[in-house]
Parts: C-alpha cells; sequence; structure tokens
C-alpha cells in the first residue's frame, strides 16, 4: 500500500507539472483527490491493514494527500495568472490609433444668409420680426391690395388649407400685420426673415418651399431714391462692389411704382448659364414704394406718410454668392454640401 500512495504521488504531481489548462488541473484533483479519487479507493483498503501498520499508512496517506494539493494549488496560481497576461496582452490599446471623430452640427447656409442679412440692417435701425407661416387670405392677398379674384393672385400660385387659410406666398404679409398693429400711430423699420410656399415646379433656381426677407420703411417723405440707395447698399454688402445689379421696371398690387432686382450670375460670370437661364442675370428681389391703398387699408394716412418694401430671395441670393447652382442642393441635405459652409 506504501508502494501505491508513492505511485500515486509521483504519478499526480508529474501530470501536474505537465498540465497545460485550469480545467484539466481541476480534473486531475478529482481524479487523485476527490470522493472517488485514487488516493481515498487505497485508503478504502486500510480496514485490512494490521494495527501497526494503519498509522504509518494514514500518515504516508496524508504526506501525500498535502503534497498533490500543493502541486496542485502552485500550478493553479501560474496558470491564473499565465492567463491574466494572456487576457491583458489581448486587450491592448494602441494609442497611435487615429480618434473616433465627432461629427459636430453647424449653420446651415440660408441660415448664415440671413443673419448676415439681419446684422445689415439691425445696424440700419430695422427690427426683426416674425410672422406666422398658415397665413389668413385676408393678410397674404386682400390687405396687400389683391382682391379676391384679382388677376395678379396667378403670380404666386398658392397651398391652400381652407378658403380662407393658406400657407404664406410670401413675407408681404408680415408688412401689413405691422402697419395694422401700429394702426398709422408710429414710423416703421423692419425685416421680417422666414419660410414661404408656393405651387412652383422645382428646378435650379425655384423651389415649392423657399425663403424670403421681408423689408418695410415708413415714415414722413420716404422716396424711390432712399430705396435704390438701401438695394444698393444691400448689393454690395452680399456681393462686393465688382458684381453689376440692374433694377427693372416690374408690377405689384401692394407698390407703385415696382422694381425687381437682378445681379450678374457668378457661375458663368455674366456669360449666360442654366442657372441664369442664359440670360447673364438672376433676380433676387422685388421692392417698390408701398402703395397708397395698403397704407390707407393699415390705417396710415398716405398723404402724410410714404414708405417703401422689399421682398428678397436669400436662397437665390447663397447661390450668386458662392456660385450654387441648384437650390435644390439647399433642401437635400447633402452634408457634404453643407458642411463646406460651417465655419471652422
Ligand atoms: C414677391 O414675393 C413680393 N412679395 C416681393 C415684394 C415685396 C415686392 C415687397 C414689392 C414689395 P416675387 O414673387 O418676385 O415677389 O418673389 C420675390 C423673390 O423671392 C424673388 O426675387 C426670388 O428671389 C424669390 N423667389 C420667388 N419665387 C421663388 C421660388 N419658387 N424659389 C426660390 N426663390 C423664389
Amino acid at each position: 500500500m506504501q508502494e501505491q500512495l508513492k505511485k500515486l504521488e509521483q504519478e499526480a504531481t508529474e501530470k501536474v507539472t505537465n498540465v497545460e489548462d485550469l480545467k484539466a488541473l481541476q480534473d486531475i484533483q478529482v481524479a487523485y483527490l476527490g470522493r472517488k479519487g485514487s488516493i481515498t479507493e487505497v485508503l478504502r483498503g486500510m480496514g485490512k491493514l494490521s494495527k501497526e501498520e494503519r498509522p504509518v499508512i494514514g500518515e504516508l496517506a496524508n504526506t501525500v494527500r498535502t503534497t498533490i494539493q500543493a502541486a496542485i494549488d502552485e500550478k493553479k496560481q501560474l496558470l491564473e495568472r499565465a492567463e491574466l497576461e494572456k487576457q491583458l496582452e489581448n486587450e491592448t490599446i494602441d494609442v497611435t490609433l487615429p480618434g473616433r471623430s465627432v461629427n459636430f452640427g453647424g449653420k446651415h447656409i440660408l441660415t448664415s444668409i440671413i443673419e448676415e442679412i439681419e446684422d445689415l440692417f439691425i445696424g440700419l435701425g430695422y427690427e426683426v420680426r416674425e410672422g406666422p407661416e398658415v397665413e389668413t387670405d385676408y393678410y397674404n392677398f386682400e390687405a396687400l391690395n389683391l382682391p379676391k379674384g384679382h388677376p395678379a393672385r396667378d403670380m404666386q400660385d398658392s397651398f391652400y388649407i381652407t378658403n380662407e387659410l393658406l400657407l404664406r406666398t410670401h413675407t408681404s404679409p408680415v408688412q401689413a400685420r405691422t402697419m395694422s398693429a401700429l394702426d398709422g400711430a408710429e414710423p416703421i423699420r423692419m425685416i421680417c426673415p422666414g419660410k414661404v410656399y408656393r405651387r412652383d415646379s422645382d428646378d435650379a433656381t425655384h423651389s415649392h418651399q423657399f425663403t424670403q426677407i421681408e423689408g418695410l420703411y415708413v415714415d414722413k417723405n420716404v422716396r424711390m431714391s432712399d430705396l435704390k440707395g438701401t438695394l444698393d447698399l444691400l448689393a454690395k454688402h452680399m456681393f462686393g462692389t465688382d458684381r453689376d445689379i440692374r433694377l427693372r421696371p416690374s408690377f405689384f398690387p401692394f407698390t407703385e411704382p415696382s422694381v425687381e432686382m437682378d445681379i450678374s450670375c457668378k457661375v458663368c460670370a455674366g456669360e449666360g448659364c442654366s442657372v441664369c437661364k442664359r440670360t447673364g442675370w438672376i433676380e433676387i428681389l422685388g421692392a417698390g414704394m408701398v402703395h397708397p391703398k395698403v397704407l390707407e387699408m393699415a390705417g396710415y394716412d398716405p398723404k402724410e406718410y410714404t414708405g417703401f418694401a422689399f421682398g428678397m430671395g436669400p436662397d437665390r441670393i447663397a447661390m450668386l454668392k458662392y456660385g450654387i447652382d441648384d437650390i435644390r442642393r439647399f433642401y437635400t441635405n447633402d452634408t457634404r454640401f453643407l458642411k463646406q459652409f460651417h465655419e471652422a
């Protein structure tokens, strides 16, 4: 039995030395020291031994057990450390790898253009106002000298919600709203940026939803030359002095006389291209002296007060300023396009 125990000790410690993973080590522990393990099996035969032999074999069995357990414990520590090192090695962070970039948002180009125009007019003493995008027929048309059935309503194809409500086709209703609110009591200098909607077919320079900025100046002795000077300043501020502008006589029922302002096309340098419809010019705004009837309807005495108004398209201004070939780029949200205009 002594020999058997010695043999088991040798066999077990050898196996422990050669084992390479924790699971196999656990199996060795069970196979030799477990309740049904080899050492336990040997000790079961102790009953057959003489009184003298029993303590000797008992002591030896304990020593063998302790030796095997010590070998297993030592190996366990070694294997656990090796496993940890392997894990750490696999999880190493390569600090030289490029970091994950964060996508920063930025102002939409139209917002920047609107703010640039607002800054200019605030500097000239104008205040910035707002009006509703769902507008009444009265403010969108009637208060602007466009009664129901007036043929000039066809100039602005509209999205009606009910007979009396529509998506505003221009920012001019804010003129009428501002004047009516003040009811002839004081002079006005205001601009109003906002979204407008028309049943226009989309093409390079037309969108069914676009932006406008309205301007209104009402006071005593406001003249056409004031309007011209203001528009000239606007053009120089937005485009510099090297771009040509022209004013053409036009017609709007709410202004008399009326003009339209064109800027020379930047895409083709005035040569003619698809953006300017081969004319070398792009229309950016309509303007004129406020019609006496409009002043009167809003409570201003046209004998005492005169005024000018303008409505411009910031979309077209952005196109002309940056040589953008299609208005639809502002609304299709291709971030590669929009990012070009983000401030660094
Ligand atoms: C008007 O909307 C008038 N309310 C402007 C006005 C205001 C005249 C005050 C007199 C006094 P018009 O329809 O021309 O006018 O539009 C004005 C500007 O909006 C145009 O010059 C153009 O720059 C822009 N615009 C018009 N239609 C579109 C469209 N479908 N897509 C993009 N921009 C447009």
